[in-house]
């Protein structure tokens, strides 16, 4: 790229989407936003503004082996690199090779893994770390709705009268959604925001209304309105009858429950749930906005259905009375979900337990009938698991950190460890969990590749290059391609990154994410329109939205115990990797903490800025004490921070129907950290 040229791009970071310009001067990059794009129209926040400083810091330079993992790397040459790679694969029995994606892959990186993993090596043992973020969301969609696939659209905060925002910080999280919920509000001071979250957030400080309920009491909440409304004639019978199916087996036993009884248990004021009540028996166009609150959680499926059942109650999927939007994590979790990446999907939102969606991916690949597995592979906790149990003995891990992110950080380390397993990883820098790895395989990063990536609104836009490439590194597509014509097999020469994005698109083709007739170079689209179901032609077998009963199941504390919240930071960027390395990005962050109630403080004898011990019974961590506003004995500390890295005291307990991890409501006891009197 030459000084004073610009190109179109991407952030790397939130699930926002931000379509950004790039100014590559003599003085460095130059991010701002892209002002012709639709979906973000020109808004960023300053973390690519910031992370353009360092895209070079701590770089690997060259492709690092070890056959023993408790020696030190060697460098070696690319084409070492992938011969050992292809050679412990080819030695391994298939049900042995384990996969580990990311939601910030390329469209098209995710899509050469899918095909070689599913269509080629003919396993589904691969999964992403959207199952710690998103596969909550996706099950929920698919019960609801029968797809995959956010309903609502960033143009819909622009009209609502009331944006309700359940278990989401966006204010750090998804700032400029935030800003946009802002600027409505601005425009329009009637516009009511209501954040329900246990912690006393900036996104509820800036709210009109906090909804402060205990951990867990979700889905009472959500039960309790529903059956209120009924109560009060307040739900659209015409629209159920004409659009959904479920509504009286989710009605009976919720109804069972005095609204006082259920609202009292939540931890809430009445006349707090009386106003959300009264909210949705209005006409008013309500936008429902939720995040890892309600997905990272033990009944995280439950969550998700509570509340879409209280917008389909009351006919809210259409633009007039509003809709539920989910965020999306990561930049391009939805590309990841679209292409298949998850251990039971194929591309274009199909599924391997289909025989259909099979035969359709084997044909469009040039394989032979039956060549893909109709049993979903194992999900990356069950994957950790079978690397203990010495059956899964290979793990390829490409663009995540997951020794920092699974739950049960021991757990994890013990895995990565075991002597009987290969591990690779496939990272910019030497991360965490590189630094277990047998092979580490230098990949180039933001700015040094191109693609295409979908926002939370299913908007797709193209990721350019706009720096030079670092000589010793390669892309991640580039990398898939080469092991599998190591490995043998033909459909993996693309002559550019266009070639693999339009082998991909004709798999959309009459799916729920048709994006076939698109162009790669001026990719700038949102599938599906602005709203999903505009014709209320719901993609379930009967074309009916299904309501869903709420099974509740609030965890039990002892006495003595706190519920740790974990979470987001507002300028680090998960495990730091890469927003670590700039100071503006640090400020106020450096180091993690533990936020707590003042009067639970004292109570435990300790002051702002005191180290406090968590512990239970995973192990131990010592945290400085930040006083914040919590719903009573709850704690909150960001996660990523390798000096102190929270997994270490998060149990690994799943959701059932989505296997996605409950990492907001570990139990701990908090005590003082005893003073060294030597
Ligand atoms: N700055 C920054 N932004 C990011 C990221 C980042 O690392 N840094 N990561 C991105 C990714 S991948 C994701 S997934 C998103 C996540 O975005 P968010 O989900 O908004 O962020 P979190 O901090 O994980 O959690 C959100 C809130 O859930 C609340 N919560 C916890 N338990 C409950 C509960 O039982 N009920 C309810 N209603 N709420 C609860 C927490 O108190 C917290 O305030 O952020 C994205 N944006
Ligand atoms: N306790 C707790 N744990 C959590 C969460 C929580 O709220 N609480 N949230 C969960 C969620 S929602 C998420 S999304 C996960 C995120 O967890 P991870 O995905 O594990 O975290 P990241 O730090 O984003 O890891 C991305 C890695 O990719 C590397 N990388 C950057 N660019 C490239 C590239 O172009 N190619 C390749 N190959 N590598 C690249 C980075 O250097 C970094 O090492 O954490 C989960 N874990
Ligand atoms: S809001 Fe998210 S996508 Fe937009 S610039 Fe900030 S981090 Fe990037
Ligand atoms: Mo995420």
């Amino acid at each position: 790229m030459k000084a004073n040229s610009t190109a179109l791009t991407g952030c790397p970071f939130c699930g926002t989407g931000c379509a950004l310009n790039v100014e590559c001067t003599e003085n460095g990059y130059k991010v701002k936003g892209d002002k012709t794009n639709s979906s973000t129209q020109g808004d960023l926040c300053f973390k690519p503004v910031q992370m353009a400083k360092a895209l070079d810091i701590h770089r690997l330079t060259s492709p690092l082996y070890r056959s023993d993992k408790t020696k030190p790397f060697q460098e070696i040459s690319w084409d070492e690199a992938i011969t050992i790679l292809a050679q412990n694969i080819s030695d391994l029995p298939r049900n042995a090779l384990y996969f580990y994606l990311s939601g910030q892959l390329l469209t098209e990186e995710s899509y050469l893994f899918t095909k070689l993993i599913k269509g080629y090596l003919r396993i589904n043992n691969v999964d992403a770390n959207s199952r710690l973020c998103m596969a909550t969301a996706v099950v929920a969609h698919k019960m609801a709705f029968g797809s995959d696939g956010p309903v609502g659209n960033y143009a819909d905060i622009d009209d609502a009268d009331a944006i309700i925002i359940s278990g989401s910080n966006p204010a750090w999280a998804h700032p400029v959604i935030f800003r946009r919920i802002l600027a409505r509000k601005k425009a329009h001071p009637d516009t009511k925001i209501i954040v329900i979250d246990p912690i006393y957030t900036e996104t509820a400080q800036k709210s009109d209304l906090w909804i402060g309920l205990s951990s867990g009491s979700d889905t009472t909440l959500y039960n309790a309105l529903l059956a209120e409304l009924y109560r009060r004639s307040a739900c659209d019978t015409v629209f159920i009858d004409r659009a959904t199916e479920g509504f009286e087996q989710t009605l009976n036993p919720a109804i069972e429950i005095p609204f006082a009884e259920s609202i009292a248990s939540c931890g809430l004021s009445l006349n707090d749930a009386k106003a959300l009540v009264e909210l949705f028996a209005s006409q008013k166009k309500i936008l429902g906005l939720w995040c890892q609150g309600l997905n990272q959680a033990v009944d995280g499926v439950m969550r998700n259905l509570g509340f879409i059942n209280l917008f389909l109650a009351t006919g809210r999927v259409n633009a007039q009375k509003g809709l539920p939007l989910s965020l999306t994590g990561q930049p391009n979790a939805m590309g990841g979900r679209e292409v298949g990446y998850l251990s039971n999907a194929l591309p274009g939102y199909r599924d391997v337990r289909n025989s259909d969606d099979r035969e359709t991916c084997e044909k469009h690949w040039n394989l032979p009938e039956n060549t893909i597995s109709p049993t979903p592979g194992i999900t990356i906790t069950d994957a950790i698991d079978a690397i203990l149990a010495d059956e899964i003995r290979f793990l390829w891990v490409a663009c995540t950190n997951p020794l920092l992110t699974l739950p049960d950080m021991k757990k994890t380390e013990r895995a990565f460890n075991n002597s009987e397993l290969f591990l690779v990883v496939q990272d910019c820098v030497l991360s965490e969990t590189a630094s277990l790895a047998n092979l580490v395989l230098p990949t180039f990063s933001w700015g040094e590749k191109e693609g295409s990536m979908t926002n939370s609104e299913r908007f797709i836009k193209r990721v350019r290059v706009f720096k030079p490439l670092p000589i010793s590194a390669k892309s991640d597509s580039e990398i898939v391609c080469e092991v599998a014509k190591r490995l043998g097999f033909n459909g993996f020469e693309y002559p550019n990154t266009k070639a693999i994005y339009d082998e991909y698109k004709v798999l959309t083709e009459s799916r729920l994410c048709d994006q076939s007739t698109q162009e790669y170079e001026s990719l700038s689209y949102q599938w599906g329109d602005k709203r999903l179901y505009a014709d209320e032609r719901f993609a379930t077998p009967t074309h009916k939205a299904q309501f869903h009963p709420i099974i509740s199941s609030a965890p039990q504390l002892n006495e003595n115990e706190f519920i740790l919240l974990t979470g987001r930071t507002k300028k680090q960027w998960h495990t730091m990797t890469r927003t670590g390395n700039v100071a503006e990005l640090l400020k106020d962050e450096e180091a993690a903490y533990l936020l707590i109630n003042e009067s639970d403080a004292k109570e435990k004898g300790l002051k702002e800025g005191d180290i406090a011990v968590i512990y239970n019974e995973l192990g131990s961590l010592e945290l400085p004490i930040r006083f914040g506003t919590l719903a009573p004995k709850h704690l909150f500390a960001p996660f990523g921070y390798p000096q102190t890295p929270i997994n270490t005291l998060v149990p690994v307990l799943n959701d059932p129907f989505s296997s996605q991890s409950a990492l907001k409501s570990a139990q701990v006891t908090v005590k003082p950290k005893p003073i060294n009197r030597r």
